[in-house]
């Protein structure tokens, strides 16, 4: 038996916002690279997460769903997907298996033809929650978006069904190449990043409507203490309106110390010491639409 080149290169998921794109790069990478929640439009970065097997290595980037936009932001994050697709050497399409495909799934899987050399794959996701007839509707329907899948796969990354299967068909996929980061890596985001993200994922919990969009988060400052147990770090949630900012602090300060305390606990496993951490509001007008503020918040 002759040994098969390892293979590496890039996937991405696209899909509607909140079918599951984050949700499926954590499982395939085996650690939370990339928050999630039930908003939409949750992811605002393109994160890498890397996941390496003896055969091969995927990176996969993690982008924001494809939507409509009603902001500068919601344009820029179309702009930042468009971008990845022209790079990457998969593209997998993401469908829940609960939702018709609609008209916004149509027109995504329509747009891959911009991205020719990528090989397509179809994924139905989120089949733990979806009927037998459902998987299997869903899958009819996928399968005629395209002519040119090299795959259709159903999977729940929730319930870690047919990872496997996905992971061995992307790395067949990918072409012949050297690992791109070394074993272990899991992520490229730095820390700080990472930490404004659980931020965010843990301000996002409990909040509706418009509110989800205006959150921001930057971190400031993190100092470790000289004794090495206790980490100060120091963020900004940053939110539109003043009413806005009354919700997020809640009764009394009660609902930023629920955020706080529920950051906390993902944080400090990242940091490997205890975490104080010191939460401020802040209100930038409009942000979501003003090109000098989305500038100062990193899009
Ligand atoms: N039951 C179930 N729920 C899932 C599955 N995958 C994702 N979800 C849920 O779907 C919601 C959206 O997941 P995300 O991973 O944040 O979706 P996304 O596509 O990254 O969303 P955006 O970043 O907003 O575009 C979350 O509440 C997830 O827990 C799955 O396989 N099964
Ligand atoms: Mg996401």
């Amino acid at each position: 038996m002759s040994d098969a080149e390892f293979r590496s290169g890039f996937v991405t998921f696209v899909g509607r916002p909140n079918v599951g794109k984050s949700t499926l790069t954590n499982a395939l990478v085996g650690e939370k690279v990339a928050i999630t929640s039930d908003k939409p439009q949750t992811t605002r970065r393109a994160i890498r997460g890397i996941l390496t097997r003896p055969s091969g290595q995927l990176v996969i980037v993690d982008t924001p769903g494809i939507h409509k936009p009603r902001t500068l932001l919601g344009q820029r994050l179309n702009d930042l997907v468009e971008q990845v697709l022209g790079d990457v050497d998969v593209i997998g399409f993401l469908v829940p298996a609960t939702d018709k495909v609609g008209p916004g799934d149509r027109r995504i899987a329509e747009s891959l033809d911009g991205y020719g050399r990528a090989r397509k794959v179809a994924i139905v996701t989120k089949t733990d929650i979806a009927s037998r007839d459902q998987i299997t509707e869903r899958l009819m329907e996928v399968d005629s978006l395209r002519e040119d899948w090299a795959a259709v796969i159903p999977l729940s990354a929730v319930a870690g069904e047919q990872l496997d299967v996905l992971a061995d068909e992307l790395l067949t996929l990918m072409p012949e190449g050297p690992a791109l980061y070394e074993e272990g890596v899991v992520t490229d985001e730095s820390v700080e990043d990472r930490i404004a993200e659980i931020i965010r994922e843990a301000a996002l919990e409990g909040v509706r409507d418009e509110l989800p969009h205006s959150i921001a988060v930057t971190v400031e400052d993190i100092a470790e203490r000289e004794d090495g147990e206790i980490t100060d770090i120091h963020a900004n949630i940053v939110v539109e309106r003043d009413s806005q900012k009354g919700i997020i602090i809640g009764h009394k300060g009660s609902r930023l110390r629920d955020v706080g305390s529920r950051a906390r606990a993902q944080i400090e496993p990242l940091v490997g010491t205890k975490v104080f951490l010191k939460l401020h509001v802040r209100i930038a007008k409009e942000w979501q639409r003003d090109p000098k503020q989305l500038g100062r918040l990193g899009f």
